[in-house]
């Protein structure tokens, strides 16, 4: 099964929103298999962002994830991936559709709210960088079977 790290990021939290961004992905059908309040450090955010470190937004981009606490959630589901992607919203804001996280609460890329994987592979390294595998729980559903077509059986 696919994984997601998602972030609600410091100005989610300042701002109040981090219920809003946790049930847009329950409300979509994505589940939930681990959850964080927490500050982050400076190690972590050089190896979540590792591959932005030299590029000129880098240390606003650090400056702006360490700025006061995160939530840190992993969510699970048939093409989690995309599906958290979409739900986030383009990058820049200016270009996030209404309806999406980004498109309904932010203005600014380097404001941005939430973080999302970009890729299943993404998944499974931001997820090992903010949670060992006893914090992850495998839990059954009970709206499973109405959500997704293969737990029919
Ligand atoms: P995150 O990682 O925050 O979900 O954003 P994205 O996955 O949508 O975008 P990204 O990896 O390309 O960028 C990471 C992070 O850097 C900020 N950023 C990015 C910025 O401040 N200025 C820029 O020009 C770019 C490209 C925003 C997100």
């Amino acid at each position: 099964m696919e994984r997601t790290l998602i972030l609600v990021k410091p100005d989610g939290v300042q701002r109040g929103l981090i219920g809003d961004v946790i049930s847009r992905f329950e409300r979509r059908g994505l589940k939930l298999i681990g959850m964080k309040f927490m500050q982050m450090s400076s190690s972590r955010a050089a190896e979540h962002y590792a591959e932005h470190i030299g590029k000129p937004f880098y240390p606003g981009l650090v400056a702006y994830i360490i700025s006061g606490p995160i939530v840190a959630m992993v969510w699970e589901g048939n093409d989690a991936v995309a599906i958290a992607r979409n739900t986030i919203g383009a990058t820049k804001p200016a270009e996030s559709a209404p309806g999406t996280i980004r498109g309904d609460f932010a203005l600014e890329i380097g404001r941005n709210m939430v973080h999302g994987s970009d890729s299943p592979e993404s998944g499974e390294r931001e997820t090992a960088i903010y949670f060992s595998a006893d914090e992850l729980v495998s839990w059954d559903r009970i709206t499973d079977t109405w959500i997704s077509e293969d737990k029919w059986e």
